[in-house]
C-alpha cells in the first residue's frame, strides 16, 4: 500500500492561509511606543527563554517533555495585553510563553523545567505544568481538550461572582475534535458564559497536518452553537491585540463566548523528539518569512519606535536574564522528598490528607 498521503511532496500549510494582517498603526490602536517597546522586549524574551531552555534539555540538564511555543509568541503578548491582568487563562501543554506573560519570573520559569523546588509549580509540574495563581494563569495541562471545560467554569465562576473577568481557553487545533470541546462550547453558549475560547492553529497537531484532519476552517465549528467566532492573523502582535481587545469588550458587555482561531506556526519540532518528517523545507522557509518578532522589530525601525542601537541593548539584557536564570535553575535545590505529598488536596482536612 502506497503511504503517500502521509509523505510531503509540497508545502501543506502556506503562509497565504494566514488571514490579513489588520491596522498597522499602533497609534491607531492606542498603544504608545511604551507598550509597543514592552511587546517587543516580553515575545523576545519568550524566544531566548525557549532557545535556552532547549539547549539545557540537550546538555541532559532535564528531561520528560519540553513543547516549544516559538513562532507563536505574538498571540500570549498580543492577548495578554488586550485582556485585563485578572481576566483567568488557561492553557494546553505548550505553556512557557503564558507563564512568563502571566507573571512568572524567568527564574521561576527555568528552574521548573529543571524540576527545581524554586521553580513556579515547585518543581512538580515541569515544562507543561507552567502556574502563577497570582497572575491569573491557571496552567499548563496535558490532556487534549480537558483543560476547555475548565475555562468555561472559570467564566461560570465569573458570571456568578459578577466580578466583570473573563476566561479565556486556550488549546491547539488537536483539540478541536475532543468531545470536551463541543461540551464546553455548548454550555458556555447555552448558559451564556463570558469565555473566551481560543485555538491556536499552528497547522500540526503532532506530525498531522489540519488540512488533513478537518474539513472546513475551524472557526466554524462555532456555528454549530450559534456561537460569535473570528480568525485573525497570529504572526503579527497588533492583529491579535486588536481583535482580542474587540472580543472582549463584547465578551464583557454580552456574557457571551466567542471563539477564536488565531493562525500562527511553530518553527520547532512538537516536542525535542519530533524529527519533523511531515514538512518541508521549502514550507519552514515560507513561514519564516512571517516571524512575528523580525516583524515586530522590522516596525519599530521603520516607525522610528526604536533604534538598531537600542534593540540590540535590550535583547543583550534579556540573553543575560535567560543565563542568569539557568545559573539559578541549576543552583536551586530539588524539592524535599516530603513534597510530594503537599499541593495535592486543597484543603488541609481532606480526609486524605497526610
Ligand atoms: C487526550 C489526549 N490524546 C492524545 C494526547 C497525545 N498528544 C499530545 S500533544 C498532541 C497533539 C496536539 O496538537 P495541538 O492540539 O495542535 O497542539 P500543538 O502541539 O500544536 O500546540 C497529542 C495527540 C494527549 N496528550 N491527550
Ligand atoms: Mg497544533
Amino acid at each position: 500500500m502506497s503511504n503517500t498521503v502521509f509523505t510531503p511532496t509540497g508545502v501543506i500549510y502556506k503562509s497565504t492561509d494566514l488571514p490579513k494582517a489588520t491596522t498597522q498603526d499602533h497609534k491607531k490602536l492606542g498603544l504608545s511606543e511604551e507598550q509597543v517597546i514592552h511587546l517587543f522586549k516580553e515575545m523576545y524574551l519568550q524566544r531566548r527563554f525557549e532557545e535556552r531552555a532547549a539547549q539545557q534539555y540537550q546538555k541532559g540538564k532535564f528531561g520528560g517533555f519540553l513543547h516549544l511555543y516559538i513562532g507563536q509568541e505574538a498571540v500570549s503578548s498580543g492577548v495578554n495585553m488586550a485582556l485585563q491582568p485578572n481576566d483567568d487563562i488557561i492553557s494546553a501543554y505548550r505553556s512557557h510563553g503564558w507563564g512568563l506573560v502571566r507573571g512568572v519570573s524567568p527564574r521561576a520559569a527555568m528552574a521548573e523545567l529543571f524540576g527545581k523546588a524554586t521553580g513556579c509549580s515547585k518543581g512538580k509540574g515541569g515544562s507543561m505544568h507552567f502556574f502563577n495563581a497570582e497572575g491569573h494563569f491557571w496552567g499548563g495541562h496535558g490532556i487534549v481538550g480537558a483543560h476547555i471545560p475548565v475555562g468555561a467554569g472559570m467564566a461560570f465562576a465569573n458570571k456568578y461572582l459578577n466580578n466583570g473577568r473573563i476566561a479565556a481557553a486556550f488549546f491547539g487545533d488537536g483539540a478541536v475534535d475532543q468531545g470536551a470541546l463541543h461540551e464546553a462550547f455548548n454550555l458556555a453558549q447555552l448558559w451564556s458564559l463570558p469565555t473566551l475560547f481560543v485555538v491556536e492553529n499552528n497547522g500540526y497537531s503532532m506530525g498531522t497536518a489540519v488540512n488533513r484532519h478537518t474539513a472546513t476552517d475551524i472557526y466554524k465549528r462555532a456555528l454549530a452553537y450559534d456561537m460569535d467566532h473570528a480568525i485573525v492573523n497570529g504572526m503579527d502582535v497588533f492583529s491579535v491585540y486588536e481583535k482580542v481587545t474587540e472580543i472582549a469588550r463584547k465578551i464583557r458587555e454580552t456574557n457571551k463566548p466567542c471563539f477564536l482561531e488565531v493562525r500562527t506556526y511553530r518553527y520547532r519540532g512538537h516536542s525535542m523528539s519530533d524529527p519533523g518528517n511531515y514538512r518541508t523545507k521549502e514550507e519552514m522557509d515560507e513561514f519564516r518569512e512571517t516571524d512575528p518578532i523580525e516583524r515586530l522589530k522590522s516596525y519599530m525601525l521603520k516607525k522610528k519606535v526604536a533604534t538598531e542601537a537600542q534593540i540590540a541593548t535590550w535583547s543583550e539584557e534579556i540573553e543575560a536574564q535567560v543565563l542568569d536564570a539557568v545559573e539559578f535553575a541549576e543552583q536551586s535545590p530539588f524539592p524535599d522528598p516530603a513534597a510530594l505529598y503537599q499541593d495535592v488536596y486543597a484543603e488541609n482536612d481532606y480526609p486524605f490528607h497526610i
